[in-house]
């Protein structure tokens, strides 16, 4: 029976990890999967996170169930962590999710529930975007978002292409450090989006994965709260999986900001539902860490200065390689102005392989290299080796 079925390939991005861990080289670089890197190359466990733990050992009285909404205290913290003002007195439908990729599978079966035809998905995207919403059943149309050799957001092409969507069609925006492209949109462009979203009856679903680690905490949310401000409904899916380096332990949360206080709570039993078909009821360990951080204003602070020198490692870096790389890419210069973890280097696939067989520096195919992968000290030589391309 199982005969049936044909192989399919792995995700490239998780097939790199056993590549690059197969490579005895010494001074081998990791620019591949997008998880923080410290100056020793190791992905460290927060302080936050590890003091919460301890205090989550001592004091958690059971094991027993959440409920298929999870906590509702990790939901309201996190969501004033995320909207700020913009959240408060919103009638709000939250769900806690196994991680953002959770929280994006049910925000697609949300929407295949809702009649939702078609979601805009901004090319290039994660690739797990458009499978995701395919598997639910979405129709992907894509459009223009960056131009590779031109490291540009074609601002203007997208707001072309948004204004051909038919009412009731959703659309996927990155709230801050985009993925692949590092490439962000500025505040006027933010309000032009969401004015045209409400215009037009767009349903958006904003993705942020990566709060802390572009401009600060609340800039890196700053486009979404005008967002909120701005349109009667909205889908936004948090993964606490990178600001709160809590990976495995699969956190995240899917909130539907809604104009009345009964459609969230359908909206609330309708997330439910699907969830309660699928994995039932999520991981509580993740939330329970996040909540006793935000909930506790001492490891809050932690929390905050830890992710700011995260960003700060990562904001020095970017300058570097900018610097070194603009030599031969004067366009590469755009790597000092993009924020998160990634750039998409104007790349062809061959070059990457060579980068890979001749010096053991590992990135997908695409070109996206993960800017925290890089220490201090190795940014010279890998400069040197793109340059010699
Ligand atoms: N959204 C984006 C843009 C991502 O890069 C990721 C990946 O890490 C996720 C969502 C989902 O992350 P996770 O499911 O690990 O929380
Ligand atoms: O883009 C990345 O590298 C991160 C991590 O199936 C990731 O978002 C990559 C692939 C995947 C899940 C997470």
């Amino acid at each position: 029976m199982f005969d049936a079925l044909t192989r399919q390939p792995d995700d490239p991005l998780l097939a790199l990890i056993g590549l690059f861990r197969a490579d005895e080289r010494a001074g081998k670089v990791d620019l591949g999967v997008g998880v923080y890197r410290d100056e020793t190359g190791a992905t460290p466990i927060f302080r936050a996170v590890k003091e919460a733990e301890r205090r989550l050992v001592e004091t958690q009285p059971t094991k027993a169930y959440v409920g298929p909404e999870g906590d509702p205290v990790f939901l309201d913290r996190l969501w004033a962590l995320t909207t700020g003002e913009a959240g408060k007195g919103r009638a709000t439908a939250a769900l806690q999710t196994p991680g953002g990729s959770g929280a994006l599978r049910l925000a697609a079966d949300l929407m295949a529930r809702m009649g939702t035809k078609g979601i805009w998905l901004g090319l290039p995207s994660w690739p797990n975007h458009a499978s995701i919403f395919k598997a639910a059943g979405l129709e992907v149309i894509t459009y223009p978002f960056f131009d590779i050799p031109s490291q540009a957001v074609l601002f203007d092409r997208m707001m072309e292409a948004l204004a051909g969507a038919a009412a009731g069609d959703a659309v996927l925006l990155h709230a801050s450090c985009h993925n692949p492209t590092g490439a962000n949109l500025s505040a006027e462009q933010w309000r032009a989006v969401s004015d045209l979203i409400a215009e037009k009856g767009l349903l958006p679903l904003v993705d942020i994965a990566y709060q802390g680690y572009g401009r600060g905490l609340d800039e890196d949310a700053a486009g979404l709260r005008t967002l909120l401000a701005t349109v009667p409904e909205a889908l936004v899916s948090v993964s606490c999986s990178k600001s709160f380096g809590l990976y495995r332990e699969r956190t995240g949360a899917i909130y539907a900001a809604c104009s009345n206080s009964e459609t969230a709570l359908s909206v609330r039993t309708n997330l439910a539902a699907l969830a309660r078909t699928s994995y039932s009821m999520p991981p509580d360990h993740g939330a329970a860490i996040v909540s006793t951080i935000l909930g506790d204003p001492a490891l809050t602070a932690d929390w905050k200065a830890e992710i700011e020198t995260m960003r700060l490692r990562i904001t020095t870096i970017r300058e570097r390689l900018a610097a070194g790389l603009s030599a031969r890419w004067q366009v590469l210069t755009a790597i000092r102005e993009q924020e998160g973890m990634f750039s998409l280097l104007p790349l062809e696939e061959a070059d990457v392989l060579k980068l890979r067989a001749e010096h053991a520096i590992y990135m997908p195919t695409s070109g996206r290299i993960n800017i925290a992968g890089l220490k201090t000290a190795e940014v010279d030589a890998v400069i040197t080796k793109f340059l010699s391309l």
